[in-house]
């Protein structure tokens, strides 16, 4: 196959909080409309979160994500992939819950534990849409991002093996992907591996060029020929980061889960416009966008018929 791009849309995720964007999905509804629009704009993989639909908490209950997988399936061929990172404060277990349930053919698995500090962005709002924000950003403080060496075995056992789900593989440091080569060596991954450079969260390694070209080489010095790349970059590093991840043979993450702006204090009024705009960057770089069923070919999946909803 001619290089293809596989472009990632994660629709709401658990970092930004309602008052942020009004443009944030958080119903069922919300996040089915957002993540097929996303599909509809060239997005292959729809990363999926949940929220409570009363007040957008972030929420890992599987019976919220079955209000929104069901209608995703049926409207688009895009290939869902569940989050088990989840969000604050959620268990480990609780946030394999969903996936369990689903059996999707992609979730995501993050590959350390780590500090996730969110609690900046409450300093830049006086005013809240609902009371649980500002104490949901000020308790990453002393949140510790819980993803253990058994943490890490138990979903790669229980989904991995279990579900014949295959991941995409947050890696927010160079030292993960020394991790995720660990568990390669153990022969509990199997190649190709779909791994996603995270740049700029508070806790992991800085948004800059230097880091993702640190990234990049250390991953093919540690896989060689087994692993594919993707990159995410977080708020305003989110386009600038992905037009380098393309131009350096990677894949691309957009959506509202890592970035809410457009431009400069303009809102993405949805996902589909985040897809669009790296959508038109790729064309612009004369590289092919991959359909659905290419990445399914790509990254080696079961198939869209092999999933529990
Ligand atoms: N929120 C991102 C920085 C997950 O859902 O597993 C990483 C993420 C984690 O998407
Ligand atoms: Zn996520």
């Amino acid at each position: 196959m001619a290089r293809k791009v596989i472009i990632t849309c994660a629709v709401t995720g658990s970092v930004h909080t309602p008052t942020m964007s009004d443009y944030l999905p958080i119903t069922p509804e919300q996040i089915a409309d957002q993540a097929i629009g996303a599909a509809e704009a060239g997005a292959s993989v729809l990363h999926l979160h949940a929220r409570n639909p009363a007040d957008g908490q972030p929420s890992p209950d599987p019976d919220v994500f079955m209000q929104f997988l069901p209608r995703i399936h049926a409207a688009t061929d895009a290939v869902v992939n569940i989050s088990t990172g989840g969000g604050m404060p959620m268990t480990v277990h609780d946030r394999m819950q969903a996936a369990l349930r689903a059996e999707p053919e992609m979730a995501s698995l993050n590959i350390g534990t780590m500090n996730f500090g969110l609690y900046p962005a409450a300093e830049r709002y006086s005013e809240w849409k609902y009371d649980w924000e500002p104490a949901f950003l000020e308790s990453s403080r002393d949140f510790v991002f819980r993803n253990t060496f058994s943490d890490i075995e138990t979903l790669l056992a229980e989904l991995g093996e279990g579900c014949g789900t295959r991941f995409e593989f947050e890696c927010y440091d160079v030292g993960h992907l020394y991790t995720l080569a660990h568990f390669l060596d153990r022969g509990l991954v199997k190649p190709p591996l779909f791994v996603q450079f995270v740049l700029g969260i508070l806790g992991g390694i800085g948004a800059d060029p230097d880091n993702l070209a640190f990234m990049k080489r250390t991953a093919d010095k540690l896989f060689g020929d087994d692993y594919r790349f993707s990159v995410l970059g977080a708020g305003r590093h989110q386009m600038p980061l992905a037009s380098m991840s393309a131009a350096m043979g990677g894949n691309v993450r957009v959506g509202l889960e890592d970035n809410l702006f457009l431009d400069k204090g303009v809102p993405a009024r949805n996902n589909a416009e985040e897809v669009t705009r790296i959508r038109g960057i790729l064309e612009g770089l004369s590289l092919e966008v991959a359909t659905p069923a290419e990445t399914r070919e790509l990254l080696e999946l079961k198939g869209r018929d092999q999933v529990a909803f």
